[in-house]
């Protein structure tokens, strides 16, 4: 189903910072996929919070994600961008169900990711219709290329970001464009690209999948974190590589999750003043 990308989809990101939509799962595959989304978020287990797992490295504890993330069929189109080497530094559901209030602040991730060289991308796959109406993703096209903008905390209980952060100044609503989807397409956005969504205020869900990949040469700035080789070699050893669970959320995929959050969550809320 992979086709690669042309060169003038590439030079169309490097010049937008985002590329969309890109074809990746058939409508069986992505319906399947959805299922076993569903199963899990909808187990009711008191145990745990089905929608914390989801919400950060669910790969590292479901063999299905691990393989999504490592899949061709998505880092075929990265690696034209971000070269033959990759790695998936992290990956998390953004799941707004039907008149769900969870919204999205303008925010470019550059900011908190502790990244450098920018060499970053998200890969965003819908597991759902992804559309104005349901609340899909917004970019500001080109803005990757301009400055860091001022963001401040807000921890505001909707916000499905980590600490609710928003760009408070130098912001061009205007020019935002909407990154519509059907269920088997992904978008493609760069790491300081400004981008937000609005509540869904549809009766339609809307579940994408947000998977983040970085060429192996890409160094985390404060402290080592760890990583999933999603395609290639890594000949830099930047980060301590995560291995694929063998059985859903067993024991032992579990604390391999829990340690690797433990460090990612260091460098995320670095300066916050909750966590
Ligand atoms: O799913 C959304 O609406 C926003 C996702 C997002 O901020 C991201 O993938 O970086």
């Amino acid at each position: 189903m992979t086709s690669v990308l042309s060169q003038i989809e590439i030079d169309n990101y490097h010049r937008d910072g985002f590329l969309s939509p890109l074809r990746v799962l058939s409508s069986n595959k992505v319906e399947s996929y959805l299922r076993k989304y569903r199963t899990f978020y909808l187990c009711h287990n008191p145990n745990f919070d089905a929608k914390s797992v989801l919400r950060s490295k669910p790969h590292l504890v479901f063999p299905w994600l691990y393989d999504l993330v490592t899949s061709p069929a998505i880092t075929d189109h990265v690696s034209k961008i971000l070269g033959p080497n990759l790695l998936a530094w992290g990956s998390s559901f953004f799941a707004k169900q039907a008149h769900d209030a969870g919204f999205v602040s303008w925010h470019q991730d550059a900011n908190y990711w502790g990244l450098e060289p920018h060499d970053v991308l998200t890969a965003w796959v819908a597991f759902s219709p992804s559309k104005a109406s349901n609340g899909c993703m917004r970019v500001i096209p080109g803005s990757q290329l301009g400055a860091a903008l001022e963001h401040q905390d807000t921890f505001s209980k909707d916000n499905l970001l980590t600490r609710g952060q928003e760009i408070i100044a130098g912001l061009d609503e205007n020019q935002a464009i909407d990154l519509e989807l059907e269920p088997g397409e992904m978008s493609l956005h760069h790491v300081n690209i400004v981008h937000g969504s609005e509540p869904n205020k549809s009766n339609i869900d809307r579940i994408g999948f947000a998977i983040r990949y970085i060429s192996t040469e890409v160094k985390q700035i404060a402290g080592k974190t760890s990583a999933t080789l999603a395609r290639g070699i890594d000949q830099f050893g930047n980060f301590d590589h995560e291995p694929r669970p063998t059985r859903s959320f067993d024991k032992e995929s579990q604390h391999i999750r829990n340690e690797a959050l433990k460090r990612q969550h260091d460098v995320l809320y670095s300066g916050a003043k909750q966590r």
